[in-house]
């Protein structure tokens, strides 16, 4: 059984949000097209309280883009992003959700960031999304979404370790590039992980 989990696709981290991933929105039409491939489709959502740890505006005199201790992990400060029950939180319009079968909601603790779908950076608190896709069997997981380079890509790593058959479908996703080559470095991470990163005309 195979599955297609479809990461942060919000409007904050399209053009025009703020937390804005170059041509986020380009993804759209590749990630409509390919949920025809899938019976199982999940998707996740960044959903902060305004009070999160990681938002740079919560932490007196620090900028977007420092790094702090937060709670004994490196935590990136981000701009205030996400915030629950507001427009930047929900999925951008234009995605097709009518096949959506889960929703799993990530970064709800304010005392830990959360950039994998399954768990929070500390590997403590699970989503829910491991057992679900147990419980269903799946055996092979694509991924496609936003940001490549931080959560597509620690979903994927969590994924291939609890050992799903984990692919990233290169051209449905996009990434922040914090610094330059940000997202080249982590496609090659997750290929040395063993995760196979594929282009989305090799499915249809
Ligand atoms: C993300 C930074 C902060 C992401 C979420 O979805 O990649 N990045 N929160
Ligand atoms: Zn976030």
């Amino acid at each position: 059984m195979k599955a297609l989990y479809i990461i942060d696709i919000q409007n904050d981290f399209c053009p025009g949000g703020a937390l804005a991933v170059d041509e986020g929105d380009q993804i759209i039409p590749v990630v409509n097209r390919l949920q025809d491939n899938f019976d199982l489709i999940i998707m996740s959502q960044d959903w902060h309280p305004a009070d999160h740890g990681s938002f740079a505006a919560n932490h007196e005199g620090t900028n977007p883009g420092e790094i702090i201790d937060l709670h004994g992990l490196d935590q990136i400060l981000w701009p205030v992003h996400c915030v629950q029950g507001s427009h930047g939180a929900e999925f951008v319009e234009g995605l097709n959700t009518h096949k959506v079968a889960a929703i799993f909601r990530k970064g709800t603790d304010v005392t830990i960031d959360s950039y994998s779908g399954f768990y929070d950076n500390g590997q403590r608190a699970s989503t829910g999304a491991f057992g679900y896709l147990k419980e269903l069997e799946v055996t092979d997981l694509y991924l496609v979404g936003l940001a490549t380079d931080y959560c597509v890509k620690f979903t994927a790593m969590d994924g291939n370790r609890l050992g799903f058959n984990t692919h990233v479908i290169q051209d449905a996703c996009r990434g922040v590039n914090l610094q330059p080559g940000d997202v080249d470095r982590a496609i090659e991470e997750m290929q040395a992980a063993g995760i196979k990163v594929i282009n989305s005309s090799q499915l249809v």
